[in-house]
């Protein structure tokens, strides 16, 4: 299959997963309304992918690890929805409609973001089938993973450098630091996650950390490249943005060619590490190239 079919299908399934779970009638409706915009019916959903394909090199269904994804994907929402807080890239537009403090005020923002991250978490917890098939040792790895990822050696403390090293002379180390705790790190922890489910060995899981980091890697540099070539317009996440900040990136330093190689050849060492496993990680290695390829 296609590869752009493949997520583009697993983005379907996941939003009808979501779409069905995410009922709270005791919850305040006008929470629910803002949690299912911040999650359903937008963005790639690549971190699910991530997770589904890493899941079916060792043979689990996809319909087994909805919920994990699913959460994975809330927990990835709430990261975003933050992000455009005006205290943080201040961004007004998200997924090709207002941010979700533009649509429903800044406390919700918050609240709502605070939500994502919660209900991530409870989204596969609260499956009971799910926690039978991964049992309690599997369920606290994946725990960690996730929690490592966000830590403040993870996406917190990446948030915090991406901040104080905004309109300084960053060095090339400094930047990679923060892509790697910013971004990397989420983008490997939905594949420890889908190999924890299938019971990978140490081996493997060594190798699919050094290709998860250095495919996030890449993420966030393609990330970095579109914002320069597709910077604005309703559908840009910078659109409606009155200031632009001058980020510490790679394409700061050394333009889009270099950088655009050095991606690449980030993206060429991910590979090496998969075509020396034993297993074949062929979706993993088809979305690696999609991220780096992508054009949103
Ligand atoms: C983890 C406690 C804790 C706090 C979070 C706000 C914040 C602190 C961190 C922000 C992290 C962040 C937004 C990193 C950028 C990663 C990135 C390039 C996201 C874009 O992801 P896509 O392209 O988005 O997958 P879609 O819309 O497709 O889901």
């Amino acid at each position: 299959m296609d590869i752009i079919q493949y997520i583009n299908e697993n983005a379907i399934l996941l939003d009808n997963h979501l779409e069905q779970r995410l009922i709270f009638p005791e919850a305040p409706t006008r929470l629910m309304e803002a949690l299912r915009y911040g999650v359903i019916g937008g963005g790639k959903k690549i971190r699910a992918s991530l997770c589904l394909a890493t899941g079916e090199a060792y043979g689990i269904k996809r319909e087994d690890l909805l919920s994990l994804a699913g959460g994975i994907e809330m927990i990835h929402s709430f990261s975003l929805v933050h992000d455009d807080l005006p205290e943080m890239d201040n961004d007004d537009y998200r997924r090709g409609k207002y941010s979700l403090h533009k649509a429903f005020g800044g406390a919700m923002g918050i609240l709502a973001g605070d939500a994502l991250l919660v209900e991530g978490f409870r989204f596969f917890l609260s499956d009971s089938q799910f926690c039978k098939m991964v049992n309690n040792t599997k369920l606290i790895r994946i725990l960690k993973v996730l929690l490592d990822a966000l830590s403040v050696e993870g996406m917190v403390g990446g948030q915090v450098l991406d901040i104080d090293l905004e309109g300084t002379d960053a060095d090339e180390d400094q930047i990679m630091d923060i892509y790697r705790m910013k971004t990397a790190r989420f983008i490997q922890a939905p594949i420890l996650c889908g190999a924890i489910v299938g019971s990978a060995n140490k081996k493997e899981l060594n190798d699919l950390e050094r290709f998860g980091l250095l495919t996030g890697q890449c993420f966030q540099i393609k990330d970095d490249l579109l914002d320069v070539t597709q910077p604005s317009g309703v559908l840009g996440k910078t659109a409606g943005k009155d200031i632009e900040q001058k980020k510490a990136t790679l394409v700061g330093i050394y333009g889009m060619n270099e950088t655009q190689k050095i991606m690449e050849s980030l993206f060429r060492e991910a590979e090496a590490v998969l075509n020396q496993t034993s297993r074949s990680f062929s979706l993993l290695r088809e979305i690696a190239h999609f991220i780096i390829t992508r054009h949103h």
